[in-house]
């Protein structure tokens, strides 16, 4: 491929991914500083699951820092269910591609016919010896560089996949209590219906993520994320340049490494960035139908940024999310992704109906 055919389809990538990043709503509200002091809710607890209570999500931004996508707020009616307590493992993904034989998007050869479908008409096809299974693999920069070419940072990387997240030298062997990544959309679904399992709606992951507390910004509270003790595993420094491992960990971080939230749910900020089942919809919110007990979301994907890309939604922040770039790790920060792409930031995590 070219680089710049290989670019083009990096950067369209990337702005599904990070749209937005640092944008500031004219609606916002005003941040909040104080600490929410978060009480932990002693809620059932069953094979590695937690059963989340029922309520009303009042669904949405909380501070400047949120994206006119997250806006208006708005209630949605959220039945009782089972959640994961941590993001599925390597050591748990092994398990079932043991029991199954299952091949991940990333391990299969790579559709063209499907790719080009995502691309602006005309997108000349690459050479073939690119269009060999893989993924995009993060590499920090030489020296401070601006936000706005994402191939600066991302790489398609032939060989690399769940078993070799950063690349084929790279393992997982040292790594199984890790959570799985480089994990498509349709590999987290697979892995679910296999568990018994479903991944989350959109509005059952904020519902969770803010364990118990109404209008917090974050899964551990108000306080900001570089403050105090070690609040989950992100990017503290200079992104994509200079990280300073204050929470010790450059990439995924084992799972529970951080404090659990009010549910006593693990790593719902930061870590990997988490499938849900919906499909994204950058003005879902501003309509009516978002107003809906159990929402499963939009019928179609939709983002004017992305208009050849049918994406599914990611929540939760990774560990290349900070406060100037990103803040992923907001309860409410929605984002669109690819469903076809493995990413070494992104993995994800099940739910089930509560009885
Ligand atoms: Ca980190
Ligand atoms: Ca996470």
């Amino acid at each position: 491929m070219g680089r710049t055919n290989c670019n083009i389809m990096i950067a369209l990538f990337w702005v599904a991914l990070f749209y937005g990043c640092g944008g500031k709503s004219p609606d916002a509200l005003q941040k909040k500083t104080t600490d929410a002091n978060l009480p932990i809710v002693d809620l059932r607890k069953q094979d590695g699951m937690i059963l989340i209570p029922s309520g009303i999500l009042n669904m949405g931004g909380d501070n400047e820092q949120a994206d006119p996508n997250e806006f208006p707020k708005h209630p949605v009616e959220i039945s009782t269910f089972w959640m994961d307590e941590t993001e599925v493992t390597n050591a748990q993904f092994s398990k079932f591609v043991k029991a199954t034989g299952y091949q991940t998007v990333a391990e299969r050869p790579v559709n063209w016919e499907e790719m080009k479908e995502a691309l602006p008409p005309g997108t000349p096809k690459p050479p073939d010896s690119i269009l060999q299974p893989g993924a995009l693999v993060f590499h920090p920069t030489s020296q401070p560089v601006p936000f706005d070419d994402p191939s600066r940072w991302w790489t398609w990387t032939i060989g690399a996949n769940w078993q070799h997240p950063e690349g084929p030298e790279s393992t997982i062997h040292d790594k199984m209590n890790h959570p799985v990544v480089q994990i498509a959309w349709e590999d987290a679904r697979e892995y679910a219906k296999w568990a018994g399992k479903r991944l989350p709606t959109e509005a059952e992951w904020e519902w969770a993520a803010r364990g118990g507390q109404a209008e917090t910004i974050y899964p551990w509270g108000n306080e900001q994320a570089g403050e105090g003790a070690p609040k989950a595993n992100f990017w503290q420094g200079l992104f994509p340049y200079k990280n300073d491992l204050k929470d010790g960990y450059f990439t995924t971080a084992p799972v529970k490494s951080f404090p659990p939230n009010g549910y006593g749910l693990y790593d719902m900020a930061g870590n990997v960035w988490e499938w849900c089942s919906d499909w994204f919809d950058y003005d879902y919110y501003k309509k009516p139908v978002a107003v809906k007990a159990n929402n499963k979301g939009p019928e179609n994907a939709h983002n004017p940024n992305m208009p050849y890309q049918q994406e599914k939604v990611m929540r939760g922040g990774s560990f290349l999310c900070n406060e100037d770039y990103c803040s992923g790790y907001r309860n409410s920060r929605r984002m669109g992704s690819s469903p076809d792409t493995g990413l070494n930031h992104a993995g994800f995590r099940c739910v089930k109906d509560g009885k």
